[in-house]
């Protein structure tokens, strides 16, 4: 198949997802052809067959705002013709899909389009007046759609006036990457012998309640020994820098910033904490178990679907600090339950989310589209 993928380059998971699955396809020997404003970060090595078009929009001083949309469904279209796509693929509704659609209109019916809802582009976006009608044109006008779990269906149903199929397509992970790791040669750069090492990587946004994580921590450090890594950036990093100093924890919270080696970091670490506010799938929480770390956070969204409470990992009402900071403990203070948790976490993951499973259910849904 010819398949093109639109989608946010930079870091975050959606552009993460739809890189990876990029990747498999070309492996699987599909022409692969992304297009977007910047590389995908995630690309890595050389593929013969994974083709990348940049996206540029016009600066004419006229133009109060650069007309990206139409840039990219321009050259949306333009790359459907030169290299007769069978599929677009767009991850993220807005305006990834409405894009699409327009490409589709200048093309012809043989272009098919598949949008995948990755959360926040529904239910942050979503409750936006001066967007809603226009995504849910994007999702009623894509030939497929899929979301990442049940929870961020059901929410697309309850918000949107959608009245067509959605498919639930689970994110996924390399296994070749997401492996525990030794990484012993480091870990005493960021705790010692006797220190648990808790982590929390985020794009450092509202939804992800990093004031949360930093309490959590203050009330496990002071039962057990232990240091906290945050990794990432974003508006609320420094407001988070603040409280660690306002409760005197700076000296145990090391802030990495933005950094691509996740399964290195992952490796290092004990205990993921993600007590979020919104999470449609929880990507990192799915790293974290492929690579033997449970995930201790709240139960928003879809990730009860990822972690499972009280095997995998520990999940929480959103916001009750006590509790996701007392299972914290529990869990790093009785190797036994720990060991339990990261091999059936490791397990999970291998069988739940293999990156070959899914991609078997991608490739199957744009078999559908195209012989419709
Ligand atoms: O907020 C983020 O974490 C970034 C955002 C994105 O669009 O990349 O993540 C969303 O998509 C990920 C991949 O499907 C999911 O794992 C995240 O749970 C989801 N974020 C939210 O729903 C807040």
């Amino acid at each position: 198949m010819r398949i093109g993928i639109t989608c946010y380059p930079s870091h975050g998971g959606s552009g993460v997802v739809a890189t990876e699955l990029g990747k498999l396809m070309a492996e699987r020997g599909h022409q692969v052809h992304f297009i977007s404003y910047d590389m995908p970060f995630r690309l890595g090595r050389f593929y013969h067959n994974v083709h990348y078009h940049e996206v540029e929009a016009n600066r004419y001083a006229v133009f109060r705002f650069p007309p990206y949309d139409l840039a990219l469904a321009n050259r949306m279209a333009q790359v459907a013709k030169m290299h007769d796509l069978d599929v677009l693929h767009v991850h993220y509704a807005v305006p990834h899909a409405v894009c699409a659609y327009l490409a589709k209109q200048m093309v012809g019916d043989s272009l098919k389009v598949v949008t995948t809802l990755h959360g926040t582009d529904i239910t942050v976006l979503g409750e936006d007046p001066s967007l809603k009608d226009i995504i849910c044109f994007g999702i009623n006008k894509s030939d497929a759609v899929t979301a990442v779990s049940d929870d961020l269906i059901r929410q697309t149903q309850e918000l949107f006036c959608v009245d067509r199929k959605l498919n639930r397509i689970y994110n996924f992970v390399d296994p070749r990457v997401y492996q525990p790791i030794d990484v012993s040669d480091i870990r005493s750069q960021y705790a010692g012998p006797d220190e648990k090492l808790l982590l929390h990587i985020s794009n450092f946004r509202a939804v992800k309640r990093t004031d949360d994580v930093i309490r959590i921590f203050a009330t496990v450090t002071s039962q057990l020994p232990s240091r906290l890594l945050l990794v990432g950036e974003g508006p609320e990093w420094s407001h988070s820098l603040e409280l660690a100093k306002e409760l005197g924890l700076e000296e145990r919270i090391t802030f990495l910033g933005k950094q691509d080696e996740v399964a290195r970091l992952i490796s290092l670490a004990d205990l993921l904490l993600l007590p979020s506010a919104k999470e449609s799938f929880g990507l990192v929480a799915l790293e974290a178990m492929a690579c033997g770390v449970p995930t201790v956070g709240s139960n928003a969204g879809g990730l009860p679907e990822v972690v499972e409470h009280g095997e995998t990992g520990y999940l929480s009402e959103i916001g009750d600090v006590e509790a996701m900071a007392d299972y914290a403990v529990r869990l790093l203070s009785n190797p036994e339950l720990y060991r339990r948790f990261s091999e059936q976490g490791i397990q999970r993951a291998r069988v739940q989310f293999s990156a070959e499973k899914i991609a078997d259910q991608y490739e199957e849904l744009y078999r559908q589209v195209i012989d419709q």
